[in-house]
Formats: structure tokens, sequence, C-alpha cells
């Protein structure tokens, strides 16, 4: 019981300790169509961010806080962010599924995501 009682306080000391660090980070994605070829055979009109494709990274460690301004740009083709496999813990309508944790974001709209991250769940 004792090695038990032990593990789960260093890890909330963990867990506290990555909160304690915890920054925000923040990015602005305008969502547009970009002329790319995603599987090598032809270029296409490809969903890109901020004018590119691949999309880019969103780097944080456990504890941040990540905001992100979305901009649908496409015109013509509504459209989300999916954060698949992170832990929404208290905000499952930031994840971004559409038809699940969100309404779509529709031509010309925007949605502001704002969750922080926790660590994955172990399953
Ligand atoms: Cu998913």
């Amino acid at each position: 019981m004792a090695p038990l009682v032990w593990y789960c306080l260093s890890l909330c000391a963990s867990l506290l300790s990555c909160f304690a660090h915890a920054a925000t980070i923040t990015y602005d994605f305008n969502i547009t169509w970009v002329l790319k070829n995603p599987d090598g055979q032809f270029d296409r009109p490809t969903i890109g961010i901020n004018g590119k494709w691949p999309l880019p990274e969103i780097r944080s460690k456990v504890g941040d806080r990540v905001i992100i301004n979305t901009n649908n740009q496409l015109g013509n083709q509504s459209t989300s962010l999916h954060f698949h496999g992170l832990f929404m813990n208290g905000t499952g309508e930031m994840d971004g599924a559409v038809g699940v944790n969100q309404c779509r974001i529709p031509p010309g709209g925007s949605f502001t995501y704002n969750f922080t991250v926790f660590p994955a769940l172990l399953t």
C-alpha cells in the first residue's frame, strides 16, 4: 500500500510542477486553399494554414494553455481543428470533432480554441 501512496504523491507533485511552469501559447491560423501535392500524384487544392502545407506543428508542454485563433478563409468549405488523442479535461467543446464536440466553422467564420494540455490518458 505504501508504494502506491508514494507513487500517487510523486505523480501529483510531478503534475503540479508541470503546471507551475505553464505558459500560454497563442497561434493565429488562417485556413486557406493552397495548391499542393500531398500524396505525390498531382497538385490539387489542399487545405493549408497560413498559406502552407504541410500544416504547422503546435508545440506545447503539459500544463500549457494553448490558444488558437482560427479564421476559415476557404470560401466554399466549412472546417474545424481536431486534437485527436489529447485529453480535453473540462474543455471537450475544444476537441474540434464537427457534429460531436463543436459546430463547423463556416466559410468566413472564426473560432478560438482555448484549452490546457493535460497528460494523455493511458489505456
Ligand atoms: Cu479523433
